[in-house]
């Protein structure tokens, strides 16, 4: 047994204190489908800056999904960034075109554009860039920035950043959980975030609509030799169950888990055009790389994209990228 200490902390760019300071109105903008980690640092920075005397707006394309919608301060999220900000900061977003319809290049363009990401895809698309993939969630650095800055975090802080660590480690269940993770976690709920509550209502709870649609959706599972499993959500089942959301709701991490299997995933189909592409993997193959060739993103256990064309075309192409990826990185 190796005993390795973890530092408790982690960089953050001194100057970015600065500019956030300098900042009087300031637009926080998270990615497109955002997750509890897009919807939690976001958040989470929004009301930390608003504690410092700014006025903080949230913006993000779509709604909060419905794991994170019992948060307070959801329903106060814009669709559209401000006219009048002066500081775009923007979070869990690894690629600038994951902002969506809000990031009017004319509008604002000439604005200072902070990026804070734990992509280690991030395309460094700011005019100040921290990217750290050593944290495990968005929410993790603006928990490190606030104590860096020696801002004070309050429990509703707290809370938006203890859930979206939560909700991008899977409850504390992936590789990367360590001791400096669970430091945080132990902080946050010394601050008063709610840690049964959160999980309650974020894991332990699920729309009746999304179990129908994964009872559609797992007849037409696939395992392929190279340990690949994989299965389709289409429009069609989404009709029938009711269930409309974006989101699949953890299927893909449900059939990743299957014994013996290197790589799990979901097509999503979208109004018949586009094709939306999860992925998860077990430790030690990434994933995250065939999502960046697919124009996406993600972190090697977890990553995802989409992509133009139908079911009937798209999956065999991303099979085969699947596939040549897995035997380069498990031999065979
Ligand atoms: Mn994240």
């Amino acid at each position: 047994m190796s005993h390795t200490h973890v530092s408790d902390t982690l960089p953050v760019p001194p100057e970015l204190k600065e500019i956030l300071e300098d900042g009087e109105n300031i637009a926080v903008i998270t990615h497109v489908a955002p997750d509890g980690d897009a919807i939690g640092s976001m958040l989470g920075l929004v009301h930390l800056l608003r504690e410092r005397g700014k006025v903080a707006t949230p913006v993000c394309q779509d709604p909060a999904p419905y794991q994170v919608n019992w948060l307070p301060g959801v329903h106060e999220i814009q669709h559209v960034i401000p006219p009048d900000v002066d500081l775009l900061v923007s979070i869990d977003l690894s690629d600038v075109d994951r902002m969506g319809e809000p990031y009017d290049r004319e509008a604002f363009g000439h604005l200072t554009l902070v990026n804070i990401d734990h992509h280690a895809t991030n395309t460094l698309f700011g005019t100040v860039n921290w990217v750290e993939p050593r944290a495990v969630a968005a929410c993790e650095m603006v928990y490190h920035m606030a104590q860096a800055f020696d801002w004070p975090m309050s429990t509703r802080v707290a809370t938006y950043v203890l859930t979206g660590l939560l909700t991008d480690t899977r409850g504390l269940r992936t590789a990367n959980v360590n001791a400096r993770v669970l430091r945080v976690v132990t902080h946050l709920v010394e601050l008063g975030a709610p840690i049964g509550e959160i999980t309650e209502l974020t894991f332990n709870r699920k729309p009746l609509s999304l179990i129908k649609l994964w009872a559609l959706a797992l007849p037409h599972l696939h395992v392929e030799p190279e340990g690949i499993i994989w299965t389709v959500i289409t429009e069609a089942m989404r009709r029938e169950s009711g269930h409309m959301e974006e989101n699949d709701g953890g299927l893909v991490s449900f059939i990743a888990s299957a014994e013996g299997m290197y790589v799990g995933v979901v097509f999503t189909e979208k109004e018949g055009t586009r094709v939306n592409i999860s992925l998860r993997s077990r430790p030690g193959v990434d994933v995250s790389q065939v999502a960046f060739a697919l124009g996406g993103g993600g972190h090697p256990q977890a990553a995802g994209a989409t992509v133009e064309g139908t079911l009937d075309e798209v999956i065999p192409r991303v099979l085969q990228l699947l596939r040549e990826s897995v035997r380069q990185q498990v031999g065979g």
